[in-house]
């Protein structure tokens, strides 16, 4: 008869919902009979030698199950789909950028860079503007039409009042994984709590003479939307780096990118600078930001040559 001993030889796989200092927690897919669904994982240490980073999002392969102390080993990591490097999420299936109208105020150019930072992932993007209980019908209509000419269709609600809420649920479900990112006190624990009440995630007010967030959110974690869909709470930050190659900026704007097919310049490598041949218009809001961007990398990529 097979003896039985604490550590199982099953195996499993599972998604990792969290990191907490050195360990994995991973929800399991299908839980073997007799086996927790959520276990406390460390890593096989040759996936440390391989340099192989284990984040929130990633599909892993577990053995050594312990049942009765929920604990267990990741052996292997699943190749990525996708991967988002600030907030650190692999796997995600779209970045939602949430702002607020107001509690931190509105800030084009750090709006913008969140925007950039989640247009690179080359995912689908959904803007939510939150707090709407803060700003005035009309002037909460003008900052959407701001956005709509941005390129975004927002989505605005308030997890004070629920307003909007429904909307955003909807736009989640049926999305694999969708991650909520952006400038520390937006609202992004709130609207969680709000979608799933069971959650009571930590909040914490806005202060300061510029409303900043206070951080409150220290780590990246996966919650259940349903059955097929997860949302992962992160921690706020407030300034985005734009990425390193100036040519890679401007298929970061959508309203540019839309200026650019069918390509309406006369130079292939066209920055567009407002250059005579340079068909693209300098007319549109966000001009001065991309512009002003282009001069930052295009001054960074100097100093790395050396020149
Ligand atoms: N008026 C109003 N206040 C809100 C709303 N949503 C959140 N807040 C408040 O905004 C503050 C920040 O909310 P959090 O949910 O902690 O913000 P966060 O984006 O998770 O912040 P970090 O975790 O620091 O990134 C709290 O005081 C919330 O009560 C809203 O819809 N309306
Ligand atoms: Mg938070
Ligand atoms: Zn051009």
């Amino acid at each position: 008869m097979a003896e039985f001993s604490a550590t199982s030889t099953s195996t499993a796989t599972g998604i990792v919902v969290a990191l907490q200092a050195n360990y994995l927690e991973v929800e399991l897919h299908a839980p073997p009979d007799g086996i927790p669904g959520r276990l406390l994982c460390t890593r096989r240490t040759r996936l440390s030698h391989r340099g192989a980073a284990v984040h929130v999002g990633d599909q892993v392969s577990i053995e050594a199950i312990d049942p009765v102390q929920a604990r267990a080993v990741v052996a292997d990591v699943a190749p990525r789909d996708s991967w988002l490097t600030r907030p650190p999420v692999a796997n995600v299936s779209l970045v939602v950028v949430v702002l607020a109208v107001d509690q931190p105020s509105f800030d084009p150019d750090q709006a913008s860079r969140f925007l950039l930072t989640a247009e690179r992932t080359g995912l689908d993007v959904q803007v939510v503007l939150s707090k709407r209980d803060l700003l005035p019908p009309d002037q909460l209509e003008q900052l959407c039409e701001r956005l709509r000419r941005w390129g975004y269709e927002p989505i605005a609600l308030s997890s004070e009042t629920g307003e909007g809420v429904e909307a955003l649920q909807q736009r989640l479900r049926g999305t694999a994984l969708a991650v909520l990112c952006g400038p520390s006190g937006v609202g992004k624990s709130s609207v969680l709590n709000r979608l799933l009440p069971h959650l009571s995630l930590r909040v914490g007010a806005v202060s300061g003479r510029l409303q900043r967030g206070r951080h409150t959110t220290r780590h990246v974690e996966l919650f259940a939307l349903g059955d097929t869909s997860k949302v992962a709470d992160t921690p706020g930050f407030n300034r985005p780096d734009l990425p390193d190659d100036p040519r890679e900026l401007g298929v970061l704007f959508p309203e540019l990118r839309q200026q650019l097919d069918p390509w309406p310049c006369r130079f292939r490598d066209c920055l567009h600078r407002g250059e005579p041949g340079c068909g693209v218009s300098t007319t549109w809001e966000r001009y001065s930001l991309y512009a002003s961007g282009l001069e930052e990398l295009v001054a960074l990529s100097r100093q790395g040559r050396g020149g």
